[in-house]
């Protein structure tokens, strides 16, 4: 069959790159399936981009927000409408398994909808004045042209927490797709032209992160930039923004840990431990990749994950019986590999995986084992640098206080959970764990859209995305005055 072409949306039309060239998009559980050819874009295409983002500023701007938000629920019908086609093109592109790709199509229903609603709100405040017969608010404004740098674990979901905001917002957007999901993206983008974006609001752009990516952020036309990605990226885009005085977001790296007490329901405990060390095949910015269970259970714990862990079954995420999928690609299973020898150099136990999975029907894909590390210490660096796969370190805890002290001994601070029955603990941890989301009794992923999603530390630069959050990022806030007296008053002055 003959391989599909994609084209860059721009001002409106699918059009071609002007570097002639494109690149391949294959399925990672099977390589010899290739999705299509994807444009290699460049610098050019990105300043068309912007120049049609920036033409089309105004007119979005001035359509009422409430309009606005109808194209929103427009796109998000649509949305449910194509549901299980796009989370099976989600799938082969980017190998999770098929019901976390509905889910990841379900989080961006959830949040069109939600920032559709946002239309009819964009609240500001109003304040009493110093001054009689003198009015004063706040108004959101758009901050222009966003530029968003999208990453591919969540392909649908993430590049919709940055557009729907944006958009409501009555900012125009150019968005660089993940070389690895650039379909998904597209897929998005169509649905969005469909429900009846005007031409140049919304464009993308697609190719490397030098070809695409550093021309959207050294664009001068450019306000603003929203990245989620890797963290050395991020660092890169910061003195790149920085240097220019532009304001930036930035969703990037986590070690995400679950405390395990010794008064927890542990099979309660095991269930959410596994979701979040395996969910995603590990590649969760959200992911548990380390447990840290009380001195007490610990043993009995790590033999029930022990067990678990091996029984996981490993395939094609279109598969029913498939629990977990292949790494993103060969660059990831090498990394994921990698930090294996070095946890076992190290002194960790290997307790389960460690390398490549070459099981029946897996052959052709970048798959890894499950993969679980015993007796690791907080210094061992497989419990400090995210990894980003299926691997999760099982760290032992005398107490409360000694595991906070784990937890937060990190340079990110993204998700956190503890599992305890006592009230006490669970709030004495909701206050100490120094992370952005911390969940009790639960995983450390399954984020919701009305609430803000972010980390402290190195996760972030102190932005949160989606919720009502996400709105200090998108736009500018306008302080207002309107002196009614028909007089020159003087704030500060004139008091009495
Ligand atoms: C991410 O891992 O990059 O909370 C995003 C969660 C999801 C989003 C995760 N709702 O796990």
């Amino acid at each position: 069959m003959a391989v599909k072409s994609f084209k860059n949306f721009i001002d409106g039309k699918w059009v071609n790159s002007v570097s002639g060239e494109t690149f391949e998009n294959l399925n990672p559980a099977n390589t010899r399936d290739c999705l299509g050819r994807f444009q290699q874009s460049v610098g050019e295409d990105v300043n068309r981009a912007v120049n049609a983002a920036l033409n089309a500023r105004e007119a979005w701007r001035k359509l009422p927000a409430p309009r606005r938000g109808e194209i929103l629920y427009r796109a998000g019908e649509a949305l449910i409408k194509n549901k299980d086609a796009l989370a099976r093109d989600m799938c082969r592109e980017m190998g999770k398994i098929l019901k976390e790709t509905l889910g990841d199509v379900q989080e961006a229903i959830d949040t069109v909808y939600y920032f559709a609603g946002e239309g009819r709100r964009l609240e500001g405040e109003t304040r009493p004045s110093e001054l009689s017969d003198k009015f004063c608010m706040t108004v959101r404004m758009p901050v222009g042209v966003v530029g968003a740098i999208t990453p591919w674990n969540f392909p649908i979901a993430i590049p919709s927490w940055k557009l729907a905001p944006a958009l409501i917002a009555g900012n125009t957007v150019v968005i660089k797709p993940a070389t690895d999901t650039p379909l998904s993206v597209v897929n998005l983008v169509q649905v969005l032209e469909k429900a009846g974006l005007p031409p140049g609001v919304l464009n993308m752009v697609a190719g490397s992160g030098s070809g695409v990516g550093v021309p959207i952020v050294e664009h001068s036309g450019v306000n603003l930039v929203s990245f989620t990605g890797s963290t050395n990226t991020g660092a890169d885009i910061s003195s790149r923004c920085a240097a220019a005085m532009k304001p930036f977001s930035l969703e990037m790296g986590g070690k995400n840990a679950i405390i395990v007490m010794d008064d927890a329901d542990l099979d309660l405990a095991l269930e959410g431990v596994l979701w979040g060390a395996f969910g995603t095949t590990g590649q969760r910015c959200t992911a548990c990749s380390r447990v840290i269970v009380h001195k007490k259970v610990v043993k009995k714990f790590t033999d029930m994950l022990l067990q678990r862990t091996k029984a996981l079954r490993l395939g094609d995420g279109l598969k029913s019986k498939t629990e977990v999928g292949p790494l993103v690609n060969e660059a990831q299973r090498q990394k994921v590999k990698k930090y294996c020898e070095i946890g076992k150099e190290e002194g960790a136990r290997l307790l389960t995986g460690g390398d490549y999975h070459r099981g029946k029907g897996c052959k052709d894909g970048f798959f890894f084992q499950p993969t679980l590390f015993g007796e690791v210490d907080p210094k061992m660096r497989i419990a400090r640098e995210e990894i980003f796969g299926p691997v999760l370190a099982v760290l032992p805890c005398k107490d409360l206080d000694d595991a906070v002290e784990i937890v937060n001994d990190s340079k990110f601070g993204l998700s956190s959970a503890i599992y305890t029955r006592d009230v006490n603990r669970a709030f004495k941890a909701i206050e100490a764990l120094d992370t952005g989301i911390t969940y009790i009794n639960s995983s450390t992923i399954g984020a919701e859209v009305h609430l803000p999603f972010g980390g402290t530390k190195g996760t972030g630069n102190g932005h949160r995305e989606v919720g009502s959050a996400a709105f200090d990022t998108y736009t500018e806030w306008k302080s207002v005055f309107v002196d009614y007296s028909g007089k020159l008053q003087k704030a500060q002055i004139e008091t009495g």
